[in-house]
């Protein structure tokens, strides 16, 4: 048996809102809420270019269960361009797009093959010999079930097995935990390769058999940095070979500034400007967090008469000569414990919130997290997240809450 070709994707999140997003002009609007279409038109680019055996998708292909209109179209047009070219397509669904929701009945061309909501298998013919894939979509939102106790192991030593499955490891706290499983449990199955997806951050969680997250394709917000895409995956009996193919059409990214030795603000907005333009030659168009890092004496009275506001609308402006596409999200001014004096007031808030157990944070975001309308775009809260959210919250404490006030 030789080889044989595919590529694994997952979470291409199609039609994501990117809501929370402020102040962006009509056209910058437009260009990050295509990101996640134009990310996966590169995708099926690529595969019609490389030709490989098969395409696997492995869940959340629709940000919403109502999957929308535009974001399904967008989708058989990518699957109808696959079909053309003779490209083989098996998807199942995920915890974002499940079979329980409500949407506009398209027909996929016969070349994609979708799972239900039981584990079964789909074979597939290649030049390099057969390939059963097993698999599920999820039936409905929250599959806790652990899925992975119906994947039937492998039999025929004349075919290449591999499991898809959209789910996250068992104890894994940072996420909502569905379709749980064990890295021993998947090993037991003596499958070639496991295509896997729900977690967006790429990972190979083992090699030779690979166990394999390819994160999702296009990043959301600040949590989902860097270069997004998928993998190029060659199997043999002997091994896997994982090409990254990075798609994301922008990226988001923090950038430190040093402003250690800056007295003017033109100082200021000429350094940021440059390590912005380096930033986007080697990254592309991306939206960034910047962090002015080293704030001394010197630099420290310029921030004392502007607003985070101003600083960022004037940066802003500033980096709209430039080419490429970039927006700054947000700007945090990084401050010694000595440049700033805290008030007792603020220490003492900072040294509560430090005591905060999990159960603590859903305590006090409660009224966001039970808004009517506001809690279905929110994941469930993790410890993860409370971490960035009590970092932002003393930064908060830090700059608002001084001597005095
Ligand atoms: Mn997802």
């Amino acid at each position: 048996m030789g080889d044989i070709r595919f590529i694994h994707t997952a979470d291409l999140h199609l039609g994501s809102p990117f809501s929370g997003m402020k102040g962006l002009k009509k056209e910058q609007w437009q260009f990050v809420k295509n990101s996640t279409y134009a990310a996966f038109d590169r995708l099926i680019d690529y595969a019609i270019k490389e030709t490989p055996d098969f395409v696997l998708i492995a869940g959340d292909i629709y940000d919403g269960e109502d999957r929308s209109i535009r974001a399904q179209h967008r989708f058989q047009q990518g699957m109808e361009r696959l079909a053309d070219a003779g490209i083989p397509v098996v998807l199942g669904y995920g915890n974002h797009d499940h079979l329980s929701g409500q949407w506009v009945r398209f027909e996929l061309p016969e070349n994609v093959h979708v799972f239900g909501p039981d584990v079964s298998q789909i074979r597939l013919a290649t030049r390099n010999g057969e390939a059963i894939i097993s698999g599920f979509s999820y039936g409905e939102r929250h599959v806790k079930r652990a899925m992975i106790q119906d994947f039937l192991p492998a039999e025929e030593s004349g075919a290449f097995y591999i499991g898809m499955l959209h789910g996250s490891m068992d104890g894994e706290t940072a996420h909502a935990v569905y379709a749980p499983f064990t890295k021993q449990q998947l090993l037991e199955k003596n499958y070639d390769y496991w295509a896997l997806g729900h977690i967006h951050k790429r990972e190979e969680l083992h090699h030779n058999p690979s166990i394999v997250y390819p994160g999702n394709i296009q990043g959301r917000h600040k949590n989902e940095s860097g270069t997004k895409g998928f993998y190029d995956v060659s199997l043999s009996k002997s091994g896997t070979s994982l090409q990254f193919v990075p798609v994301s059409a922008v990226q988001f990214d923090g950038l430190s500034i040093a402003c250690g030795g800056i007295m003017h603000m033109n100082e200021l907005i000429d350094a940021c400007r440059n390590s912005v333009e380096h930033h986007l030659i080697e990254h592309g168009p991306s939206i960034l967090q910047l962090n002015l890092a080293d704030v001394d004496e010197g630099a420290k009275e310029l921030f004392e008469e502007v607003t985070e506001k101003e600083l960022r609308e004037t940066l802003q402006e500033a980096l709209e000569e430039l080419e490429t596409f970039v927006w700054l999200s947000s700007i945090e001014i990084e401050l010694g414990q000595e440049v700033f004096e805290i008030s007792p007031l603020a220490e003492k808030i900072i040294a509560a919130m430090d005591s905060w157990q999990l159960a603590d944070w859903k305590n006090a975001l409660k009224d966001l997290y039970r808004h009517p309308k506001g809690s279905r775009f929110l994941e469930p809260l993790s410890d993860r997240e409370t971490v960035d959210i009590q970092a932002a919250a003393i930064q908060k404490i830090r700059r608002n809450v001084r001597m005095g006030e």
